[in-house]
C-alpha cells in the first residue's frame, strides 16, 4: 500500500510516499520551496504556489490508498461565505501582533489564558493574530493552513485538533474550545470549522487526484514528528529539530501551572490524546538566516569549521530580537557584547556560537520539562533535519548529560504516513507500537554525553 504525506515547513515543503508494509521506506517523489512574500510592509505566504505545488507533489506521486496534510502551526487563511479565501495568510513571522497583545492580556490576563489553554506565550499565536486581524471578524470561517489545503482538495471543511491546540484558543484537557477565553479576548471560536482527531476521515480528493480518502493526520508537522520518534521506552525526551526546536517530554495531561506558564512551556495536543509538554526554541533559524545574510548556501563546510573550534559565547537563543527576519549575525554579535562576551570574528564563530547556544538552551529546556512535570527521561530522541547535524548533536549530548538518539531525519513524514496507515487499516496498534516499527526500520544513530 502507498501514502502520500504533504509536509511544508517554512522554508519548503515536500510530498512523499511510504509503504508501511516496507518500514515504512519513504520516497521523495516532489520537494518545493516556501518563499513568503512582503506586501506593503506585510510579510504573506504564498499559499497559492503552495497549493499548486502541493497537487503536483500529488500527481507524482501516482496511484496512493491516502492522503495526509502537516504543515507549521498558528496561521491560517479567512473564508467568506462562499468559501473563497479573503486575502493571503499572514506569516507568523509578520510584527501585526505587536499592537494588539496588550490589549489581549488586559481582557484577559496571562496567568488565565494559560491555565486554560496551556499555551507558551509567543507573539504569534493564533489568538493575538486574530485580534490584530480586522477581517477575521466579518470572515464566515476561519481554516488553520493544513485544513485550508484539505478543503481546497476535497471540498470538506474541519479543524485539526493536535494543531488547534496551538492556537492558544483550544483547552488541552478536553480537545474542545475553550470558549469562554476566547469571548473574552472579544474573539469567537464559532469561525472554526468542526473539530477532528487524527486518523479521522477528511474527505475524498477530487478525480483528477484519484478520489482518495484525505486524513486528518497530526497535522501539525511538530505533533507528526512526535509520533514518529522511535522510542523503545517512555523515559524519553525529544527535540524536533528543524527551523524551529521543540524541546520536551510527552504527557497523558497537561501541566497549567503558574510555574510552567512563567517557564514558557506549551501544551500542545499529540497524535492519541497524548501532551506535547515543550518549549518552542528557536531552532536552526539562527543559522539558516546568517547564512542568507553571509550568502553561504552550504551549511557543512560551517559545521566542519565550527567542530574546531572551542566553546566561547553564550546567547539567548530565545531572545525576541532573534523572531525577525534580517541580519542575524548583527543581532549575534550585539548579544555578546550587551553580556559582555567576545564577539565571533568570522561565520566559523558565529556557528560554533549559535551551535553551543542551541545546545545550551536544549539543556535548560529538558531540565525545566523533567522539574515542572515530574516526568523522567534516560535518553534525548533528536527528530527532523537537525537530527543530520552530527556537531548540533555531540553538544546537545554533552550539555544535557544523557545520550542522544538522532534520527530520523524525516519523522514528520513518517509520522503523518503512519498515522493515514492506521486510519485506513494497514497498520494496528497504538505508537509504541508504530514507534517500535520506526525504530527497527530506521535505527537512530547514538550520541554519548562524553
Ligand atoms: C514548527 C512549528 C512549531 C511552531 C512554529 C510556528 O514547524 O510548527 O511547532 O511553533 O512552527
Amino acid at each position: 500500500m502507498r501514502f502520500a504525506a504533504v509536509d511544508l515547513g517554512a522554508s519548503g515543503g515536500r510530498v512523499m510516499v511510504g509503504d508501511p508494509a516496507r518500514g515504512p521506506d519513504l520516497t521523495e517523489v516532489h520537494r518545493f520551496p516556501n518563499r513568503p512574500v512582503e506586501v506593503a510592509g506585510t510579510l504573506y505566504w504564498d499559499i497559492l504556489a503552495l497549493y499548486r505545488e502541493v497537487r503536483e507533489g500529488l500527481r507524482a506521486a501516482g496511484p496512493v490508498d491516502a492522503a495526509g496534510i502537516d504543515s507549521w502551526a498558528v496561521d491560517y487563511g479567512l473564508l467568506g461565505e462562499d468559501g473563497a479565501l479573503l486575502g493571503n495568510p499572514v506569516h507568523y513571522r509578520d510584527r501585526r501582533t505587536e499592537h494588539v497583545i496588550g490589549e489581549v492580556l488586559a481582557k484577559i490576563p496571562a496567568s488565565e489564558l494559560y491555565a486554560a489553554t496551556g499555551i507558551q506565550f509567543l507573539p504569534f499565536n493564533t489568538v493575538f493574530q486574530l485580534a490584530a486581524d480586522r477581517r477575521a471578524a466579518d470572515a464566515a470561517r476561519i481554516v488553520l493552513i493544513p485544513d485550508l489545503l484539505t478543503y481546497w482538495l476535497t471540498g470538506e471543511l474541519g479543524t485539526e485538533r493536535t494543531n488547534a491546540s496551538t492556537t492558544a484558543l483550544l483547552d488541552p484537557r478536553t480537545g474542545g474550545w475553550a470558549t469562554g477565553v476566547a469571548a473574552r479576548a472579544g474573539l469567537d471560536v464559532g469561525g472554526f470549522p468542526p473539530l477532528r482527531s487524527p486518523g479521522e476521515r477528511a474527505g475524498t480528493t477530487d478525480p483528477e487526484l484519484g478520489s482518495v480518502p484525505v486524513y486528518a493526520v497530526g497535522s501539525h508537522d511538530t505533533a507528526s514528528a512526535v509520533a514518529a520518534i522511535p522510542a523503545t521506552t517512555d523515559r524519553f525526551g525529544y527535540i524536533s529539530s528543524g527551523t524551529w526546536s521543540l524541546v520536551g517530554v510527552e504527557l497523558t495531561a497537561p501541566v497549567l501551572t503558574e510555574e510552567s506558564r512563567k517557564a514558557g512551556f506549551t501544551n500542545e495536543l499529540g497524535v492519541d490524546g497524548t501532551v506535547r509538554y515543550l518549549r518552542n526554541v528557536t531552532g536552526l533559524w539562527l543559522l539558516q538566516e546568517c547564512q542568507r545574510v553571509w550568502g553561504v548556501p552550504e551549511v557543512a563546510p560551517l559545521l566542519r569549521a565550527a567542530a574546531e573550534l572551542p566553546r566561547r559565547s553564550i546567547v539567548d537563543v530565545n531572545d525576541p530580537r532573534f523572531l525577525p527576519p534580517g541580519d542575524m549575525p548583527g543581532r549575534i554579535a550585539a548579544c555578546c557584547r550587551e553580556t559582555g562576551q567576545p564577539v565571533p570574528r568570522d561565520p566559523a564563530e558565529f556557528t560554533r556560537c549559535v551551535l553551543d547556544s542551541l545546545a545550551e538552551a536544549y539543556r535548560r529546556a529538558l531540565a525545566d520539562a523533567v522539574r515542572l512535570s515530574g516526568k523522567e527521561i534516560d535518553v534525548v530522541h533528536v527528530v527532523g533535519g537537525g537530527a543530520r547535524n552530527a556537531l548540533l548533536c555531540r553538544l546537545t549530548a554533552r550539555a544535557c548529560g544523557l545520550p542522544v538518539l538522532a534520527g530520523p531525519v524525516e519523522a514528520t513524514a513518517l509520522g503523518n504516513v503512519l498515522v493515514q496507515a492506521r486510519a485506513h487499516g494497514a497498520l494496528t496498534g497504538g505508537l509504541d507500537t508504530l514507534r517500535a516499527r520506526i525504530a527497527r526500520a530506521s535505527p537512530p544513530r547514538r550520541y554519548d554525553p562524553r
